[in-house]
């Protein structure tokens, strides 16, 4: 008995040593669109770690996947509002609220990643972040994203006259849906999580996006033809409430844009990595991949000149210089 009452002495000295797991003392809420292990997400999740990780836990976001919060401009709103406190969105819907994002997301706009990230990283992407406070936003991160291509359940894409008459499924975008009327296909917008069904069920017959996404939605099983376009590169970025943000101390609105850009390499990364698990899967489950020829690529660059003639004269003058970022 004795020797029990001690051990049960010590355990209790044990356990008033441990230091209390300190309750948060503020829960904020992060809405994204893509499932839990969409390296985007996780992406989202890293950044909740270390805003954790670097307030000792009195910040905590929680990540809420899978659309649970909403389709993404409907999200875009709420955080506008301030009902929802941060979201990862990709800069098409984005635009809506902050028309001057559609220069970043020209067609054929970057010679390359490289590029992208040398705009993203530099002054024009600071500018770009910081430009979102008027419509009540505070920009944190850009993402990766990589390009986006034409996928479809009727034919082969080789040239731009196969895209004739097909209906795509485009973001809530203005610009997509000059651009895919550009090439001569009828665009359809519609939130992201209704696109399986309408292409399974044929009210539209094609759509466009990134490896990731083609695969992590299944879209590759009712849409098997994959045109390797690259028609545009759209960055994604993670954006905060300005009315979240102004609640809280200089400090820790610091430890919480520090986080979300030390979050970049790690989305990165992983992005890379599923960029090709897609790509093998997809082809693995018969999706027929098609790589244009140099001319048909040029065929698609030059079908996309009026967009750019029917740019206001101040997104025209960003477009000059962003291609001049070498
Ligand atoms: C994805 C993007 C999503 C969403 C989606 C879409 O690539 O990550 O945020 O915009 O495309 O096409 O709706």
């Amino acid at each position: 008995m004795k020797r029990f009452l001690t051990v049960l002495a010590i355990l209790a000295v044990a356990l008033a040593a441990l230091p209390a797991a300190a309750a948060p003392e503020m829960v904020l809420r992060l809405g994204e669109t893509h499932v839990a292990d969409y390296p985007t997400t996780k992406g989202d999740m890293e950044f909740a770690r270390l805003v954790e990780e670097r307030t000792g836990g009195r910040i905590k976001i929680e990540v809420y996947h899978s659309k649970q919060l909403g389709e993404e401009k409907a999200v875009i709103e709420q955080v506008q509002f301030g009902a929802i406190d941060f979201t990862r969105v990709s800069i098409s819907p984005l635009a809506a609220f902050a028309p001057a994002f559609d220069a970043l997301q020209m067609p054929y706009l970057y010679r390359g990643e490289e590029h992208m990230w040398k705009v993203l990283n530099g002054p024009i992407g600071e500018e770009f972040l910081n430009s979102l406070e008027p419509a009540n936003f505070v920009g944190l991160a850009w993402y990766d994203s990589g390009a986006r291509n034409f996928y479809n359940s009727k034919r082969e894409i080789k040239s731009v006259a196969d895209l004739k008459g097909l209906k795509i499924r485009v973001q809530e975008s203005k610009l997509m849906m000059g651009l895919v009327s550009a090439l001569g296909a009828v665009p359809t917008p519609m939130p992201f999580g209704e696109v399986y069904s309408a292409l399974q069920t044929g009210v539209i017959e094609g759509a466009e996006n990134n490896w990731p996404s083609y695969f992590s939605t299944s879209h590759y099983e009712v849409a098997k033809y994959f045109t390797l376009d690259g028609h545009t590169r759209v960055p994604e970025i993670l954006i905060a409430s300005k009315t979240t943000m102004d609640k809280l101390s200089k400090e820790d609105q610091e430890i919480i844009r520090k986080a979300a850009k030390d979050s970049i390499p790690f989305q990165i990364k992983l992005w890379k990595e599923f960029e090709k698990v897609s790509e093998e899967k997809v082809t693995a489950a018969g999706s027929i991949v098609t790589h244009l020829t140099p001319e048909a690529v040029a065929e698609f660059q030059k079908a996309m000149d009026p967009l750019y003639s029917e740019l206001k004269p101040e997104l025209q003058e960003m477009v000059r210089k962003i291609r001049e970022v070498q």
